[in-house]
């Protein structure tokens, strides 16, 4: 167990202080990009595709350019004279800025239009006359595989059908003849439809270049600040944007849960324009753009889970079809085109897996984009827990018995999982067991076995998941060829106060506290007197940014070390104050001492000053330290969540009686923070789960493309979320700290899709793709009675 080393006051690891952040947001200060407001600035609105699939015959400007205040009309044609109309996808393939012939997805940039204000731009981009013939959409990916299926992408070199790529590992045939020869085999297509992050801050940039100093200041509401500038410079670089004339602030966020890693086509054409206008442009977009353009997931997954008849699992296999759209804009590492699908083997010990990968392009917008998912973990972690649920039902054992007689054991770690990770550490019986005590399981089997006996539909779900955040290592994990790993720069002013600045970007996790405690915890200065500073590329230090919950694993971890670098500088310094050897100084929270005598010290605030002032000879004067973390591995936390439900069989309807989750994330830095990100992680889950999924129709048409039919759950939908948690330190981590912020959303969706699979098990209901909404329950159910 952890305790804390250091005072409320000081307020290092361990404690629940409040958010530093807050006051300014709660008090209405937070500045987003749409708060920007620059002088002569012009407004940005896209025309859109209203089809899915369409030639662009003709697109007429004049009536849009003879309003008064329309200023330009960009077209594909025109970024073509600069080779700006593609762009490449952060993986590698390609996206269209604008087009120059043919539309791929319904809501699909056309062209824009530039105006002195946004209502003016609006009426210009609806003046604008495109002229389209319509094709016929491919929406379904089995159909874009057939022989007679166009061939969408016919711009890529050597591309010959729609299929994008193929990816596997493991060992195909001993997993197929440990299939072959099991007691027990279970199987089923699991599809994980398209959701969007739905953040309250749509996407949205401020370009601004002066002609003068050739200077290009974006303002932009973005997860990785200083990758988009790499990106953008070696994509502009033709042009004169080379990457020290670009200058990209991240102001506040809201809400970024992976929508924000991406570079979209409206940053490319509001840069263009500032750059060929010379004032500054602003973009936002609008509810239903933000919600038709750019999905997560749509991954079709046949699974197939092998175990002998006692319930001991063999071999896991997975195939799965994931549909990309038209181009594959996965923000995943360049090496795992899947992001970690790989950790699909789960928390179990067996040792034949092998998981398989067909992306393909259909005339939907660019998908692959996240949810809160730690690059593709959402999808394994809900493939293998239905799985292992489906053998427990199949064999007639209970979920959680099945679970314990298969868990990795804590004296595995690290285990070397059989599709190639290496699992730091765990205890995943003692999570499971604290869960169920929690919850109080039994009552609950009880319970459900005297509802059964009534005929009532209740049911109990389990989810026991391994995440796996925190990339690098740089040797394996790269975006773009740009190297992931994360830094810290700490600058200690003379008074002990202290500025420290980061390559990760906050957008809502709270990192104005957590990095603040991190360096209270390891140099003792208050929390309060740390100040931190992210997302503006020409101060902060270099780094890839946060998503995949990688802050704590690598730039926490990056804060840690250049503290320490500081202490060690503060020991010569303190010695040379009080004039012993430095092998005679001592430290402890805050103060070195002399040791044997502790009476005779000076606290880190005074060797501060002392840095600045009165340093040993030779010794450079300051007090400031950067680091660059490169881990050696990455950390691997897990969960064990429980849930309750009832059906009500008449209508459908879900009641989600309770839901605990127990997460294991390592040492934790501050409680309640990390209890806030379970919370809205949890709420992302029970959304994919029961409410969220884009929905098309067969031409392409994204039939739910506004808040009034696109679900997000509220507070009135979300169950009460009763937490807690269990430590296994990461053995690797400089603070023994794991990543946590997406294990909710990674978790919740098998547990909560377990219990209502297992509320409609005794009417024959095996399985229900999620989102399980009430109407497909209520048709599952009118199903199997009229089988019966
Ligand atoms: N933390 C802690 N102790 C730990 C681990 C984490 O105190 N052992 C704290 C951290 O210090 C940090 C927070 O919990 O303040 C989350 O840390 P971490 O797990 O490292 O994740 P990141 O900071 O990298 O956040 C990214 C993650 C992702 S990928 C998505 S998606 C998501 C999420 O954060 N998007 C969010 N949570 C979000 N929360 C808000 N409010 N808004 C978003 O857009
Ligand atoms: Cu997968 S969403 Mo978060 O990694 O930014």
């Amino acid at each position: 167990m952890f305790s804390c080393k250091t005072s409320p006051e000081v307020g290092g690891m361990g404690h629940s202080v409040k958010r530093k952040e807050d006051a300014r947001f709660l008090h209405g200060k937070g500045k987003y990009t749409d708060d920007v407001k620059l002088p002569g600035m012009l407004s940005m609105v896209m025309v859109r595709s209203p089809y899915a699939y369409a030639k662009i015959k003709s697109i007429d400007k004049e009536k849009a350019l003879a309003i008064p205040g329309v200023l330009a009309v960009i077209t594909g044609e025109d970024l073509a004279q600069y080779n700006l109309h593609w762009m490449p996808t952060l993986l590698s393939d390609s996206q269209m800025v604008l087009p120059t012939d043919t539309v791929m997805h319904q809501s699909q940039e056309v062209c824009a239009v530039i105006a002195t204000d946004r209502y003016i731009a609006v009426d210009g981009a609806e003046a604008v006359d495109v002229q389209y013939e319509p094709m016929k959409a491919i929406v379904n990916p089995y159909k874009a595989l057939e022989e007679d299926a166009p061939l969408l992408r016919p711009d890529k070199e050597g591309q010959k059908d729609n299929h994008i790529y193929h990816w596997e590992r493991g060992e195909r045939e001993k997993t197929d003849a440990a299939i072959a020869a099991a007691d027990v085999v279970v199987k089923e297509r699991i599809h994980l439809p398209r959701i969007h992050v739905a953040s309250i801050e749509t996407c949205g940039i401020v370009a601004s270049y002066d002609k003068d100093t050739e200077k290009m200041l974006i303002y932009l509401t973005s997860q990785a600040p200083h990758a988009i500038r790499t990106i953008l410079a070696l994509v502009a670089g033709h042009v004169g944007l080379s990457e020290e004339k670009i200058r990209i602030i991240a102001p506040d966020i809201g809400g970024g849960f992976g929508g924000k890693v991406p570079v979209y086509p409206g940053y490319v054409v509001a840069i263009a324009a500032s750059f060929l206008i010379g004032k500054p442009v602003k973009w936002i977009e609008d509810r239903s753009e933000n919600l038709i353009n750019g999905f997560a997931r749509d991954y079709h997954m046949d699974c197939e889970l092998a175990a002998t008849k006692d319930g001991k699992i063999q071999a896991f296999k997975v195939s799965t079809l994931a549909d990309h759209g038209y181009t594959d804009s996965s923000a995943n590492p360049s090496k795992y085109p899947t992001g970690m699908f790989s950790i699909c083997t789960g928390s179990y010990d067996y040792e034949h897996a092998f998981a398989e990968l067909d992306a393909v392009y259909t005339n939907k917008a660019p998908g692959g984009v996240a949810y809160r998912c730690s690059f593709r973990v959402t999808e394994a972690v809900h493939a293998i827990e239905r799985m292992v649920d489906k053998l427990a039902a199949e064999i007639g054992k209970d979920p959680a018995q099945l679970r314990f007689e298969n868990f990795i054991k804590k004296e595995q770690f690290p285990y070397a999982s059989p599709l190639g990770w290496s699992y730091d550490s765990g205890d995943y019986k003692a999570t499971l067991e604290k869960a169920m005590e929690m919850i109080g399981y039994d009552d609950y089997k009880k319970e459900q076995a005297e509802k059964r006996a009534q005929g009532k539909l209740m049911g109990i779900g389990i989810c026991t998941f391994t995440e796996v955040v925190g990339a690098g290592p740089s040797k394996d994990f790269d975006i773009l060829g740009i190297a992931m790993f994360d830094s810290a720069e700490i600058r200690v002013h003379p008074t002990g106060k202290a500025l420290a600045r980061f390559g990760t970007k906050s957008q809502g996790q709270g990192h104005e506290t957590t990095y603040a405690q991190i360096l209270a915890e390891e140099l003792g200065i208050p929390y309060t007197d740390i100040e931190i500073d992210e997302g503006d590329t020409d101060t902060a230090p270099y780094g890839l940014g946060t998503y995949a919950s990688r802050s704590t694993p690598t730039a926490g971890a990056a804060a840690a070390i250049a503290a320490r670098k500081l202490k060690d500088k503060g020991k010569k310094i303190a010695a040379h104050l009080l004039e012993v050897s430095e092998d005679d100084i001592e430290w402890e929270v805050g103060k070195y001492f002399v040791k044997g005598a502790p009476e005779k010290s000076k606290t880190i605030q005074e060797v501060a000053f002392a840095a600045y002032t009165n340093i040993p000879p030779g010794m450079e004067p300051g007090f400031e330290a950067t680091h660059y973390y490169d881990p050696p591995n990455l950390t691997f936390p897990n969960g064990a969540y429980i849930c309750v439900v009832e059906v009500e069989e008449e209508t459908g309807a879900i009641d989600v009686k309770r839901f605990v989750a127990i997460d294991d994330c390592g040492n934790i830095i501050n409680p309640m923070i990390v209890e806030g990100q379970v919370h809205g992680g949890l709420t992302q889950g029970i959304a994919p789960a029961m409410y969220e999924g884009i929905v098309y129709d067969d031409e392409g048409n994204v039939l739910n493309g506004t808040l009034m039919d696109y679900l997000v759950p509220t507070a009135v939908e979300s169950p009460h979320w009763e937490t807690g948690h269990t430590i296994t330190p990461s053995p690797h981590h400089p603070l023994g700290a794991k990543g946590v912020a997406e294990s909710p959303t990674v978790g919740a969706p098998p547990a909560i899709a377990n219990a209502i699979i297992d509320a409609l098990y005794p009417l024959g209901i095996k399985h229900l793709d999620i989102p399980i909404t009430p109407d497909k329950v209520w048709e599952a159910i009118q199903e199997s009675k009229a089988k019966a």
